[in-house]
């Protein structure tokens, strides 16, 4: 029985020390009022407690899943690994600069999809903005919010002079 409790998106990271870059995905998704939850589980160090809160998040409503990992960055395809629910992975920068853990997140095997953003802060903001727009196919106020805020970015552009 479901317990819709309007959560639309759920955000996981590997560790706490991928919060700064994975600030900029809950910061976005909040400044388009997305209803989420940000939570700090390891594919590797809680696989349990990973697969149970998965779990509870699809019925709790959840539509979007957002996964960022480190190094070895198996996280979002491992979360995909227990949902149909979208899954969008973030490579978090590490010792090797993020290109392991791009690698990790965006080579999965045929049949088990995983959506990878960039590395880093511009990849956790993408990723919002691709929940956003997933979300906003059946929403038409988000649908609205995200047309005003490529119209905003446009303007800033446009309106740059260089001395
Ligand atoms: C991954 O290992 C995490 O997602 C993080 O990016 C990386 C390093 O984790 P810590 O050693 O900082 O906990 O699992």
């Amino acid at each position: 029985m479901a317990q819709d409790d309007g959560l639309l998106v759920a955000v996981i990271m590997g560790s706490k020390s991928d919060w700064e870059t994975m600030r900029h995905a809950v910061d976005t998704l909040a400044k388009f009022g997305v209803a989420h939850e940000a939570r700090v589980l390891s594919a590797h160090r809680t696989p349990g407690p990973l697969a149970d809160y998965i779990a509870g998040a699809e019925k709790r409503g959840v539509e979007v899943i957002i996964g960022a990992a480190g190094g070895a960055a198996h996280l979002a395809g491992v979360i995909a690994s227990h949902t149909l629910l979208p899954v969008l992975g973030v490579p978090m920068e590490s010792a090797l600069k993020g290109l392991d853990s791009l690698l990790a997140t965006v080579q999965m095997p045929g049949g088990i999809p995983v959506g990878t953003l960039a590395i880093g802060k511009a990849g956790a903001t993408n990723a919002a903005l691709l929940a956003i727009a997933i979300l906003a196919n059946t929403r038409p106020e988000l649908k609205q919010k995200l047309k005003e805020f490529r119209a905003e970015q446009a303007r800033k552009i446009l309106s740059e002079t260089l001395t």
